[in-house]
């Protein structure tokens, strides 16, 4: 055999098992990470850096995704909120969820992606710093299907298995507006959250360090003279909410929203922004009281009060 014949025999394919394992790995480039985020990839950005955990809870088709979509929304417009948006490890996700409220859908409303309860709980990524004293704040944002917090309010018990309740510094509790606004859904739409929060809290499923919010959306559909009637209804479920749980956690608020009002009538992210800056302020949590230090007067005790005040 000649040296040309010999060198048109060799299987082009045999070549790559040349390679030492893990070559074919390398050679392959990693993209950076962008749909939403699962829990592992929650936690291993919470190595990098310290977030902020929001859980976002309701019922089905209440508006919890809409409401964040359209955070993101107004960040592709400038800053919002006193925030300047600055990084995200969600973009796909945010775009994805998003998509279906965009002229370029040629959908006839403007709508978002619907949430499986196949997916689990995912995270919304948003690394955000303030416009004025440039403070970094990232936020992760939970996203799971509105019919797994309804079973979980049915069997307290399964509550305890939402690690995103117990972990959360802020609960964001959905109400439905449209139902509100519907006098033949309005009690049911009351008692479906009164349910979820009491379920939650008697189970002790959610930290009581945690911040407890009753968010209203869509509340664009709460206007005009019909409905003035479901707004004195929701004034007295917000006020009897707000006195039930004070004392149980370490803050209680209340807010309206109107994320995405169809018509335009409201602009959009109507009462988001005061929302999404309490979920970046740090959490004023009661003080403790101050400890009655001892009576300091060798020299080692002096010295430690030397360096406190030079501190
Ligand atoms: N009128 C009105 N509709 C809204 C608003 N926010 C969301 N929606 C609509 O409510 C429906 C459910 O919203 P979605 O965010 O998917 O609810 P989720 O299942 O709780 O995540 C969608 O068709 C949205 O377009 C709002 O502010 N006003
Ligand atoms: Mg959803």
């Amino acid at each position: 055999m000649t040296d040309i014949e010999e060198k048109s025999d060799v299987d082009v394919f045999e070549e790559t098992s040349s390679k030492a394992p893990g070559d074919e790995d390398r050679d392959w480039v990693r993209l950076p990470r962008c749909d939403l985020l699962s829990i592992e990839e929650a936690d291993e950005l919470l190595r990098w850096r310290p977030a902020t955990l929001v859980a976002v809870v309701g019922e089905r088709k209440s508006g919890k995704t809409t409401l964040i979509t359209e955070i993101y929304e107004r960040f592709l417009r400038g800053p919002f909120a006193g925030q300047l948006f600055c990084y995200s490890q969600t973009l796909l996700g945010f775009e994805k969820k998003s998509y279906p409220s965009r002229a370029d859908s040629r959908a006839d409303k403007p709508d978002t992606a619907r949430t499986s309860t196949q997916d689990g709980l995912r995270f919304f990524h948003l690394g955000l710093v303030s416009s004025s004293a440039s403070q970094r704040a990232d936020l992760l944002i939970t996203e799971r299907a509105g019919e797994v917090y309804r079973n979980a309010r049915d069997r307290p018990a399964e509550s305890k298995t939402l690690m995103e309740l117990a972990k959360a510094r802020t609960v964001v509790f959905i109400l439905d507006g449209e139902r509100v606004g519907n006098d033949k859904t309005r009690a049911e739409a009351f008692a479906s959250i009164r349910g979820m929060i009491r379920a939650f809290s008697d189970a002790g499923s959610i930290s009581v360090g945690a911040e407890i919010q009753l968010v209203t959306t869509k509340v664009d559909l709460l206007s005009g003279d019909a409905a003035a009637e479901a707004l004195t209804a929701l004034s007295e479920f917000e006020d009897r909410l707000f006195r039930s749980y004070s004392g149980r956690f370490a803050k209680v608020t209340y807010w309206r929203t109107a994320a995405r009002d169809p018509k335009g009538q409201m602009e959009p992210a109507w009462g988001v922004a005061p929302v999404l800056q309490s979920w970046v302020d740090p959490p004023r949590l009661p003080r403790g009281p101050t400890p009655v230090i001892p009576k300091l007067d060798d020299e080692f005790d002096r010295l430690l009060l030397r360096r406190g005040q030079s501190a």
